[in-house]
């Protein structure tokens, strides 16, 4: 991995220094150059990160209306500074990301009596010490790595194999037993390059016959639910769509092919991806991927969101460009309706279902994947349009913050640690010159903690 070129930030200093004197406004009616919207972006992530030292420090996210902070459970586990750590160092923000790093060595500590949600640990906190490890080459963001690995191990001790929704990270306690596709099978990334960078074989032998449980309980049209019981692997809810709660399942088999050469995940990607496409897409208003039934394959709801917006970053990896550009096309109609995307919507309608924005990341990171795989300007154009809103609509005067409302753009005080490891990371890459980041030699996992397979892979 290379970081940005040196004559690329001379051309792109003057703007900065103009930006630095509060002139954005008047550069902002002028259409902008590819270096100067990163450096737009770049600064954006600097006054976020800013709003989190000062009123957030240690903890886990800032809430950046009231100027507090919020942490997942009784202790920090340092979301946004473990989170963001690698964008830092994509970005070129040297000192940033020096304190954050000494912040995690001095004080992250994952020995706590507390039961924490194994998905969420695994993408943000798992995923970003590998990340960090494999940037900055510090075995310390290993050896952190590793004691989380096995601190969530218990999790995978079901009688099927699939994890528990929560495990208690100091006696190994085990809770949750109806989980998603999501939270089972949006693990093999990280736990799979714990063990191959360790060399301990069982973390990616947990992982997989994880995924391997859920896709063997796929029904007979090849649609998996929105709910399972770990136990008995019997579904909980035949609810089928591509939106949070199955939404990286389908990421991770096509990712965990790639990564690890491993052709298992190649046909479980194959036959997955026919049934998706068969049955979930909806081309009745443009295309669109609706909910269905999985048992029957019947349409149930023309609903698609601000999570659904992954998948024509997945379409682009899976080689579907056709679909993927099509699609990309629904998400920026999307975006644009109501000048900023809303978490649900109605496709037929095109009224929101859930009017919050959420600060996230995914219509970003498909326009990155689809402009990084065919250079077509058109998805910097939308990248452009979707930054702009962004910032327009969610900067506060400490951080940014979510909407509750993408119609009245009403605020809610919060800032996801996503907002720094996703959306400003892909917003960045969009812009930035190519090799800042080898996009054909990395995988980002779903937090888009970027995984470079340095092992050897199967063929
Ligand atoms: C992130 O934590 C991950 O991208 C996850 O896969 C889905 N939700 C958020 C961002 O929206």
């Amino acid at each position: 991995m290379r970081f940005p070129v040196r004559t690329w930030w001379r051309r792109v200093a003057v703007f900065a220094l103009v930006l630095a004197a509060g002139d954005a406004g008047a550069l902002a009616a002028q259409p902008r150059t590819a270096a100067q919207e990163a450096v737009l972006v770049r600064e954006a992530f600097v006054h976020a990160w800013d709003g989190y030292v000062r009123y957030a420090w240690g903890h886990d996210e800032l809430l950046p209306l009231t100027r507090g902070h919020r942490d997942w459970y009784p202790a920090s586990l340092e979301m946004t500074p473990v989170d963001g750590f690698d964008t830092m160092l994509l970005m070129g923000l040297t000192r940033e990301a020096a304190r954050a790093k000494q912040l995690i060595l001095d004080s992250l500590s994952f020995d706590r009596d507390f039961p924490v949600q194994v998905f969420e640990l695994t993408i943000r906190e798992l995923g970003g010490l590998l990340s960090a490890y494999q940037l900055d080459r510090d075995p310390r963001f290993l050896e952190l790595a590793r004691d989380l690995g096995n601190r969530l191990l218990p999790a995978f001790g079901s009688r099927t194999g699939m994890p528990y929704r929560f495990v208690n990270l100091r006696t190994g306690a085990v809770s949750g037993p109806v989980s998603n596709p999501a939270e089972i099978g949006t693990l093999m990334l990280e736990f799979g390059a714990l063990g191959k960078l360790t060399g301990d074989p069982r973390y990616y032998a947990a992982a997989k016959r994880a995924v391997t449980a859920l896709f063997a309980r796929r029904s007979a049209i090849g649609l998996v639910g929105s709910a399972i019981n770990v136990e008995t692997g019997e579904w909980a809810d035949p609810d089928s769509h591509v939106s949070g709660g199955i939404d990286s399942y389908y990421e991770y088999l096509l990712k965990a092919w790639r990564l690890f050469g491993d052709a298992d995940f190649g046909r479980m990607w194959d036959s997955s991806i026919a049934a998706v496409n068969r049955y979930l897409a909806d081309d009745r208003a443009g295309l669109w991927y609706g909910h269905a039934d999985m048992r029957t394959g019947a349409q149930t709801r023309p609903y698609f969101g601000a999570l659904d917006a992954f998948f024509p970053a997945v379409l682009a990896k899976g080689g579907d460009l056709r679909r993927a550009a099509r699609l990309m096309g629904s998400v920026y109609r999307m975006w644009t309706t109501f000048g900023i995307e809303p978490e649900v919507l109605d496709y037929f309608t095109m009224q929101p279902v859930e009017t919050g924005y959420e600060l996230r990341p995914e219509a970003l990171e498909s326009a990155y994947y689809l402009f990084r795989r065919t250079g077509d300007r058109r998805y910097r154009d939308m990248g452009r349009v979707m930054v702009d809103s962004l910032l327009h609509y969610t900067r506060a005067e400490t951080g940014f913050t979510a909407l509750s409302s993408v119609v009245t753009k009403a605020r809610r005080d919060r800032m996801p640690s996503y907002f720094l490891a996703e959306t400003l990371k892909y917003a960045y890459l969009l812009f930035a010159p190519p090799a800042t980041l080898d996009f054909d030699a990395i995988i980002f996992n779903t937090e888009a903690h970027p995984l470079r397979p340095t092992w050897r892979r199967s063929p």
